[in-house]
């Protein structure tokens, strides 16, 4: 049953500042840092991308392979196994429909070889990362049980040098088991429903249920690497930034592992490799006379500019560690009515995304990636959303390199049952924070944090529920503001009083008046009038469009053509041009692209609301958006208009 399908045991060991009591009895989520890995003269990297070894357990419980051991020996010996690439979703790989729709574990496998030095220098480190397994996570080393993980979109890992270092063996082999069932309390929530009947149903028969719109697909969407560290090791630094006059301000603190004594040297570079400040010990601030601003991008004739910060830090042995992080520095600030970065006044006009294409499903994708920057450039985007969940790390370098300014969602998308505001879901929601913010504090380009899409805010429950997770975001970290993403009514909305800015969605004459075309401007401007007049804050429309199937065209527009699409958006802008001169700060069309659903009479093959296909190839809408978001970049730009030719890596980067 799948009951103990999705029996997760995650280790809830935490203690957060003394918020609520909920908050006081737990012990600390998040033991220690999780800074990218990259290599320096210190650390090795080693991805382990490529064919993995992988068999779904299709018992009836889905729990043979617990009960077999199949981690103790190479899974090849438990039974068949399939190749499988890595990063990716397994769903879409094989012409198998049980495999694409399966509920419960699956299991990957992979020997790496170890250069001699990783185990045998008794001064290193050797961590295995897993950067994304959707959902829940167990991980053996050479059949060793070395970490489990809840949540599909952030990194975890286990420090395995003994592991590694114990023997003569030079190779390692990595078993990962993941589940991808959701639960009420899981983020994103889901419920699997048992349909009993057997006069309708065969035995045993249970499907996923869902109350958010892509597909649940599930496997190593990201790269799942090993890297060394000297023993005593960086082990994680936050930096935060603030500008005095011309004076840029980065104030930094380093936490080192493995001893307590050290000595930390820090050190900022300018993009020519420039040393403009230096500082020593594990906390300081660096003073850059005359700083260069990390900028969005077509806000500024050299957006986003970015230093490095070198830290190196040195035991009384022979052990250094070097590491090296890239630094923005900006400022963010909201008003009543308006979202400020560098003190001006900031515009999103951008997209909402998915991590979502043919084949690979969530599996992390170059080529995808360069192909969906070059068309943010293109269409004049300066910003987006990681709808519904956190997106990889290498998205947000980009962004950070590139001036595209990020909402950044956590995965508490489709919380609408009463239970998923409970207390239970609540600790562990505070918790996927912790590892978000953990993960992106960093990062100029991370402007905001959102912590829902479309809860049921008006619940009860929801007042309590919101304030305790934006206060407790606050404090984890108080540069950014915060905000959840609502499509409650504006009197409703129990946690629209704890959100920095109020980020609405709407779908008029999409799901409400089919067809009418009409209504949207007066419905419109009522949403506009009600939240501002009521809270106070400025606004964002941070969902609206319309399905359009590419290469359907109807005129009079009709309801999935392209004109209607257009016809839809245009009707949308019109109002925003009167709002974006009050309240209103920022416009994110529903969606980037075509996106994969569960299957429902609702959807053709998946989302269609894309400006672009799920291929990438523009609808007529997006030549529109395209034509509207330069036309406002350079009305923001008083001095002089900006060339549409835009470039794409011509400056240089560390990963
Ligand atoms: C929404 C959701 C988004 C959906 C979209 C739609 O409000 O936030 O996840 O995909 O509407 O197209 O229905």
């Amino acid at each position: 049953m799948v009951g103990s399908q999705a029996s997760m045991s995650p280790k809830r060991s935490a203690c957060w500042v003394a918020l609520a009591p909920l908050l006081c009895s737990c012990a600390l989520a998040l033991q220690g840092g999780m800074l990218f890995p990259r290599e320096s003269p210190s650390r090795e990297v080693k991805a382990l991308d490529g064919l993995w070894r992988f068999r779904a357990d299709f018992s009836e419980n889905r729990l043979q392979g617990f009960e077999q051991q199949w981690y103790r020996q190479p899974l090849r010996e438990s039974g068949p196994t399939l190749d499988m690439p890595v990063p990716s979703s397994f769903n879409d790989i094989t012409q198998e429909a049980r495999l694409r729709n399966f509920i419960g574990w699956v299991w990957y496998e992979r020997e790496a070889i170890l250069p001699q030095r990783w185990t045998q220098d008794m001064d290193m480190r050797v961590v295995l990362r897993i950067n994304s397994a959707h959902y829940y996570a167990v991980v053996w080393v050479n059949g060793i049980h070395v970490v489990e993980h809840e949540g599909g979109h952030l990194p975890f890992e286990a420090d395995i040098s003994k592991l590694v270092q114990s023997g003569p063996l030079t190779t390692c082999r990595v078993t990962i088991a993941i589940n991808n069932t959701l639960t009420p309390h899981t983020l994103p929530p889901g419920s699997i429903i048992y349909k009993a009947d057997t006069s309708m149903y065969p035995k045993g028969y249970f499907v996923q249920d869902i109350n958010f719109d892509f597909f649940n697909y599930a496997g190593l969407h990201r790269s799942v690497v090993l890297y060394t560290t000297p023993t005593t090791y960086i082990d994680d630094i936050t930096v935060t930034t603030n500008v005095e006059q011309d004076i840029g301000l980065v104030d930094y603190w380093i936490s080192v592992k493995g001893n307590e004594h050290f000595q930390l040297e820090v050190r900022l570079l300018d993009e020519d490799g420039k040393v403009v400040a230096q500082e020593t010990g594990d906390q300081g601030q660096l003073r850059v006379p005359g700083a260069n601003l990390w900028w969005p991008y077509l806000m500024h004739d050299h957006p986003a500019y970015l230093y490095s910060l070198e830290a190196r830090m040195t035991t009384a042995g022979p052990v250094s560690d070097f590491y090296t992080l890239p630094v923005g520095i900006r400022t963010v600030a909201v008003t009543e009515s308006k979202f400020l970065i560098n003190g001006k006044p900031f515009y999103f006009h951008g997209v909402n995304k998915h991590e979502d294409s043919d084949i690979r499903g969530k599996g992390f994708d170059w080529p995808l990636l360069m192909k969906d920057f070059n068309l943010l450039y293109w269409l004049g985007a300066n910003s987006f959303r990681t709808s519904h969940y956190p997106y990889s790390e290498e998205v947000l370098q980009l962004c950070d390199r590139y001036g595209i300014v990020v909402i950044d969602e956590c995965p508490g998308v489709g919380i609408v049952l009463p239970q998923s505001l409970g207390n239970e879901s609540l600790r562990h929601h505070l918790e996927v924070m912790e590892e978000l913010v953990r993960r992106d504090k960093n990062h100029p380009a991370v402007v905001m944090w959102s912590v829902a899409n479309e809860p049921s805010s008006a619940l009860k429950p929801a007042g309590y529920y919101f304030k305790t997770l934006i206060t407790h975001t606050k404090t984890l970290d108080p540069t950014r503001p915060v905000t959840f993403v609502t499509n409650t009514k504006y009197d409703a909305d129990l946690g629209a009083p704890y959100v920095d800015v109020i980020c609405v969605n709407s779908y008029f004459s999409w799901y409400h008046d089919y067809g009418h075309l009409e209504v949207i401007q007066p419905q419109l401007k009522s949403q506009f009038e009600n939240w501002y007049k009521t809270h106070k804050k400025p606004v964002i429309q941070s969902e609206y469009g319309a399905e359009a199937i590419a290469g359907f065209h109807e005129d009079p527009p009709l309801m999935f053509s392209e004109e209607y699409q257009k016809a839809l958006l245009e009707n949308y802008h019109s109002v925003f041009d009167q709002k974006r001169k009050e309240y209103m700060v920022g416009e994110l069309i529903w969606n980037f692209a075509d996106f994969m659903t569960n299957q429902t009479p609702m959807r053709v093959i998946g989302n269609k609301k894309g400006i672009f296909t799920r291929q990438r190839h523009p609808k007529n809408v997006a030549f529109i958006l395209r034509e509207r978001y330069w036309r406002i970049a350079n009305e923001t730009r008083h001095h002089h208009s900006v060339p549409r030719t835009q470039c794409l890596g011509t400056r240089p980067f560390t990963f």
